[in-house]
Formats: structure tokens, C-alpha cells, sequence
């Protein structure tokens, strides 16, 4: 179906189902990405989630917010996963009982009245907060919505610019696929073979339970994912330490993008956002460096555990891991077409060269946008590990395809953004808001009423 070039009727039976979707997945205080599948509250879907619902109920779309920030930990991480005391422990893995915050957690300061994981997700908070106050500034102002906000979202940039700064070149690094937020993304299959897995009888994968075992990652990702999430723990979350280390476009795009919005929420309060600005700027210039392959026109991961295709010594600690890396000679980029490398293109400044050549590699074979594709897939459509099905290997996704569409219209490519826009409303009506779908055919896979899909719609259908 054409649902943006739908008549009235159609729209309006577009939002009222995308509306129906986030009021099913609203707990009171938060939304979960899907009843089944994930019942908690998850911290880059609940920003997602605010975009959409600030069109239906501003007040609700401040609350989630509201409710994830709620259970920040005092270094300033925003945790990944906060936990709903009312769902039984064996409806999603892990739960509370493996991640401990507020026992393990402690050094870090999580919180006492929330169990929460201690990884982390995507910085697109600022972004989803700015976006929300300007649904309905009379309200955001009565509420102090974001003068309250604000130092906890400057805060949480802290934390990512100053403890992940693992690799001493500015960019936060994700020390944990599940951090990046696409699982299983071939880009992480090099730094992830090196990890040994956790036994399979050490855990029980409550996911197989609602998902297709071919469409969700694979028992042997889990055992990394475990063993990762395990020392982590067990180091009681000091960052630096961890054999997983990488430095990802989108999860600094995400972040750049957030600073921008940062210094925009800082002029509303009064103050200047000259220096968020000028931040973001030297971010933009660091990710270029760092992560720009000018001879194939992408961004790349750089695996900050890798020197010239030797894994190098861990780092001993935080303070003393940013000089020793800095001693080494440039770690090196992951050779893999992930749509994580094209999310980039949200930004407002980057170079025309690094814009144009971004275009062409979406454009092209890889990733077919205007050609071979409905959406936007998640991984290289030439790619060796491509599967249209699994996951992050493949499938599209709506928030990378809203987040490219926002990139297209930026850059002034306005019928190319147009074209996604009705591609993506048309699959979300056409699946019930599947949680991902096979990039050529449109067909749903995973969950449906899945929470982002359903508020990312509604987004562009204003
Ligand atoms: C692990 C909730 C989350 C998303 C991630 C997606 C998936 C979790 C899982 O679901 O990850 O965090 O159990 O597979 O990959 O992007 O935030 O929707």
C-alpha cells in the first residue's frame, strides 16, 4: 500500500493503529519495544518511542523520558534495560538476577530503587528530548521538562565522552554488541570471534520463546554476548578493561547528533550553545577521521582491540588504556557494510565529499536505496553474510530507515526521502508494525506492535 499518498481515510487509519500499538505497550510510566518479546523498558527505543508519541500525548512522550532518566546511574550512564518489577524473571534473559546493578553496579553508582542492566544503548536521548519539548513548548515549560532534563543529558554525554573514550581519539566506544543496538550486525563477527562464548547450559534464551530461532542471533552470539555482559559485571562496570571495544558511526552520530540538539535545549534554557556546537563540530571531525573510508565512500567500526590484524594487549585500566593505545599504531577499521555506516548522514556538517560519497554507496549495489530495495537493509545486500531474515543481518529496520530518511531531507534530497517515506508507511501498515522486515519484499519479521515501528510512523505521517 501507498500510505503517504493515501487518501485522508488511510491516514487516519494509519494513525489511529500506530496509536492504538504505543497505547498496548504503555505500562503508566513507560513503553515496552513489544509485549511479548521485550518487556521492559529499553533506553534507545523509549527515545524513539518519544518522537512518535509527542504527537499523540506530549505529557506521555516527556514521561518515558522522564521515567528511563529516572534510573540513571550516578557516573552518568544511561542503563540499556530498566527493569519492570511486576514481569516474572524468566520472561526475558538477562534479567535482573544476572546484570546485580544495584549490588554490582554500586562503584558506578546505579540506582537503589531500580534494577536496571549495565550496558548502555544509543545517545539519541537529547535529540528525542528536544523534539518532544517542541511538540508542545507550553507544556514542556510548565512541566520544567527540559530544565530538569538537561543536567542529567549532560551528564550521560559525559560519561560517553569521558570514560569510552577508549580509544583516546574522541569517539565513545561500545564495549558490547547489544550497546550498538544491532545485535548480531556482521560488523561485529571479527571482534566477537576472538571472545570465548559462555557454556550454553549457563543461561536459557527466554527470546526463542516469541522469536523465529532463523530470524533471531545465533546460540553461539549469545555465549559471547554472556561471557561479554559477565565480565563486565564481574569488573563491577569500570570501563576500559573489556576484550570488546569499538568505535561505531551511528552510536557517534547518534551522539553528535544528540550534542547538537543539547546546545539548541541549552539557548531555550537561556544559556549559549556555542561550546555544545563547537563540541559537535570537533566530534564530526574526529568521526571523519577516525572512521571514514574515503576509497570506498563509507564509515566503518574501528576495533580498538586490533593493531594491523594482531589483537593487542589489554588495557590495564581506564586512565592508563588511553595512553597505551595511543602508543600503538591506528587499530584497524572492520571491513563490513553495516547500515550503522550510513547513519552519518543525519549529521548537519559533515564534509561535501564524505555526504556525496555516502549517497553513492547507499545508492549503489550494497544497499539498493531507490533501486533494488523497498527499505533500507541493515547489511551489505552483496555482502557474504547477508541473510534477508536474520536479525541485524539483513533485514530493515524503521528507525535506521527514519533516521536515513531524516539524513535524505537534510542533504536536500527531498524526492529520495519522499519515495522512503512512503515506502516505510506502507510497511508499517502492511505488517502491523513488524519489528523488522525482509528489505525486498516488505515481508514482517519478529515481533508486531513493535513500539518504534509503530512511533516512527506516526512521525513521518505528520
Ligand atoms: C538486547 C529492544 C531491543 C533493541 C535492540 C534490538 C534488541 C535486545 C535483544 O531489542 O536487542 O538489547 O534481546 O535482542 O537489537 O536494538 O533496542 O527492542
Amino acid at each position: 500500500s501507498d500510505a503517504a499518498a493515501a487518501p485522508p481515510r488511510e491516514r487516519a487509519a494509519l494513525h489511529d493503529r500506530a496509536a492504538r500499538v504505543l497505547e498496548t505497550n504503555w505500562t503508566g510510566t513507560s513503553t515496552v519495544p513489544s509485549r511479548t518479546l521485550y518487556p521492559h523498558q529499553w533506553s534507545w527505543d523509549s527515545a524513539f518511542v518519544a518522537i512518535g508519541s509527542r504527537h499523540v500525548s506530549p505529557l506521555r512522550a516527556q514521561l518515558e523520558l522522564e521515567t528511563l532518566f529516572a534510573a540513571q546511574w550516578g557516573d552518568g550512564r544511561v542503563p540499556h534495560i530498566v527493569f519492570n518489577p511486576s514481569v516474572p524473571l524468566d520472561a526475558y534473559f538477562p534479567s535482573p538476577d544476572f546484570w546485580r546493578s544495584s549490588a554490582s553496579g554500586r562503584a558506578a553508582g546505579a540506582p537503589r530503587a531500580v534494577q536496571t542492566s549495565g550496558i548502555v544503548q544509543p545517545p539519541v536521548h537529547a535529540l528525542a528530548a528536544w523534539l518532544v519539548h517542541r511538540a508542545d513548548p507550553g507544556l514542556s515549560r510548565s512541566r520544567s521538562f527540559l530544565a530538569r532534563i538537561h543536567p542529567k543529558l549532560a551528564a550521560w554525554h559525559r560519561y560517553l565522552l569521558h570514560r569510552r573514550d577508549l580509544g583516546g581519539g574522541g569517539l565513545a566506544s561500545v564495549i558490547h554488541p547489544w550497546e550498538q543496538g544491532m545485535d548480531n550486525s556482521p560488523c561485529w563477527d571479527a571482534p566477537l570471534s576472538r571472545i570465548a562464548p559462555a557454556p550454553a547450559r549457563a543461561f536459557r534464551r527466554a527470546d526463542l520463546e516469541h522469536g523465529a530461532p532463523d530470524d533471531r542471533p545465533t546460540d553461539l552470539d549469545y555465549g559471547r554476548y554472556v561471557r561479554l555482559a559477565t565480565d563486565y559485571r564481574d569488573g563491577r562496570y569500570a570501563d576500559g578493561q573489556g576484550e570488546f571495544a569499538v568505535e561505531d558511526p551511528s552510536f557517534n552520530a547518534l551522539l553528535i547528533a544528540s550534542e547538537h540538539a543539547l546546545a539548541r535545549i541549552a539557548c531555550e534554557l537561556g544559556a549559549t550553545g556555542t561550546a555544545r556546537h563547537a563540541r559537535a563540530e570537533r566530534l564530526t571531525a574526529a568521526l571523519v577521521e577516525r572512521l571514514w573510508d574515503p576509497a570506498t565512500g563509507m564509515f566503518f567500526c574501528r576495533d580498538l582491540r586490533v593493531t594491523d590484524g594482531h589483537p593487542t594487549p589489554r588495557a590495564p585500566g581506564h586512565d592508563t588504556s588511553r595512553t597505551a593505545t595511543r602508543q600503538m599504531s591506528p587499530p584497524a577499521l572492520i571491513p563490513e557494510y553495516g547500515v550503522s555506516g550510513l547513519i552519518p548522514l543525519i549529521l548537519p556538517t559533515l564534509p561535501r565529499h564524505v555526504t556525496a560519497g555516502l549517497l553513492r554507496t547507499a545508492r549503489g549495489p550494497r544497499f539498493g536505496l531507490g533501486t533494488a530495495v523497498r527499505l533500507v537493509p541493515s547489511y551489505d545486500l552483496t555482502g557474504p553474510a547477508f541473510d534477508p531474515h536474520r536479525y541485524w543481518r539483513g533485514p530493515a529496520w524503521f528507525n535506521t530507515n527514519w533516521l536515513i530518511e531524516r539524513g535524505l531531507r537534510l542533504h536536500g534530497e527531498h524526492a529520495e526521502a519522499e519515495r522512503l517515506r512512503t515506502a516505510l508507511l506502507g510497511t508499517a501498515l502492511d505488517t502491523a508494525f513488524a519489528e523488522y522486515v525482509d528489505p525486498y519484499t516488505g515481508r514482517g519479521c519478529g515481533a508486531r506492535g513493535f513500539a518504534w515501528s509503530a512511533a516512527l510512523a506516526l512521525d513521518l505521517l505528520q
